[in-house]
């Protein structure tokens, strides 16, 4: 099966991305299934121009033949045309790969990528703890082979009031909850990034409480908007978008979406992240995407789009309020920022 679909879903993924795509490990592998995947793209994308060979071709040649690793090329998988559930087109791979936040390697977000570079991120594992009936410790390539990988086209909106549309591809967190099963005490998913000083110099800076920690509710944490990222465009994550495996929290500011994660712990308080313990009075642990709470030393009332001129207006719960919004009724969203 080169296409596959997810069974279950409590939110049907046309809702969130008319113009998405299933991809298994398998159709993104091989150059036969990518031509076959092209074909399945065409037909469940309608607004989506497939006709030019273009596509196909750089579909087959960003995936080479079997044997060899070519989801680890940088070459992107660009679907022309395609643009998420808004509209709104998807910011270049170019811009996505280029322009990031990752302070254990720099605070320069032009410079990340490059710092980031050689870091390892083979073999991986990730560690499903805490209080949970079912602990493990996963490598990353039983992740990948385990959870059928599907495209996701999120906005990702920083923080700093810049954002991005982004293609990931990975797997809802949910899954792989169910699979920990949590036990009834844990309320709470703490979040951690590699400690490894050794190659991520960042890690040395004592302005910090290495390694990055962030957290989430568990009812947070099982929406089907919840993402572990295993790639984007198609192709695996590189260093400096969170390699091997990272968080994507689409409703949230950016920060909350922790990269090259090792261990997910089920846990009865909340946890306090990196970001609360530099800042509690800017940074809470909620961090949901607001226009009408401001920063204290700036307005999130509009943000800039990565590649476009001029801003736009921020949208509640970064567009994600049909999805998302009952999961804080009866909270007041700007004591609990
Ligand atoms: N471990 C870790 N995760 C992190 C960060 C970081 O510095 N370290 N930065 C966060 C911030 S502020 C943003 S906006 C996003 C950026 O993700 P991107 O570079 O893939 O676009 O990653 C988040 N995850
Ligand atoms: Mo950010």
């Amino acid at each position: 099966m080169l296409i596959k679909k997810r069974s279950h879903t409590d939110i049907p993924s046309s809702e969130i991305t008319p113009e998405h795509i299933y991809l298994s490990r398998r159709a993104f592998m091989t150059g036969a299934a990518a031509v076959a995947g092209a074909a399945a793209l065409a037909a469940c994308a309608p607004k989506t121009d497939l006709s030019g060979a273009s596509s196909v071709a750089q579909l087959q040649e960003a995936t080479a033949e079997p044997g060899t690793t070519p989801v680890a090329s940088p070459t992107p998988v660009v679907i022309p045309g395609q643009t998420d559930e808004l509209g709104d087109p998807l910011t270049s791979f170019e811009d996505v790969t280029n322009y990031n936040n990752f302070y254990e390697f720099t605070t320069s977000k032009e410079a990340v990528a490059a710092k980031a570079q050689d870091f390892p991120i083979a073999p991986w594992h990730v560690a499903v703890t805490g209080l949970v009936r079912n602990p493990g410790s996963y490598a990353i390539e039983s992740l990948r082979t385990k959870y059928d990988q599907e495209e996701r086209i999120y906005r990702l909106r920083c923080v700093e009031g810049w954002s991005m549309v982004i293609p990931w591809l990975g797997f809802p967190l949910a899954a792989l909850l169910a699979e920990a099963e949590p036990t009834a005490d844990a309320q709470y998913v703490r979040f951690e990034t590699i400690h490894d000083p050794a190659n991520m110099p960042g890690q040395n800076s004592p302005f910090f409480r290495w390694p990055y920690v962030e957290g989430l509710r568990l009812d947070e944490a099982m929406n089907d908007l919840t993402l572990m990222a295993t790639g984007l465009y198609g192709k695996e994550l590189l260093p400096q978008n969170g390699a091997p495996l990272r968080l994507v929290v689409p409703w949230k500011y950016g920060f909350k979406s922790i990269k090259s994660i090792v261990k997910i712990e089920l846990v009865s308080e909340m946890p306090e992240s990196l970001w609360m313990a530099a800042a509690s009075n800017e940074y809470g642990f909620y961090a949901n995407v607001n226009p009408e709470v401001d920063h204290p030393r700036w307005s999130q009332a509009s943000e800039r789009r990565i590649g476009d001129g001029g801003r736009r207006p921020t949208l509640l719960f970064n567009g994600y309020e049909e999805q998302v919004a009952a999961l804080y009724a009866g909270m007041d969203l700007a004591a609990n920022f």
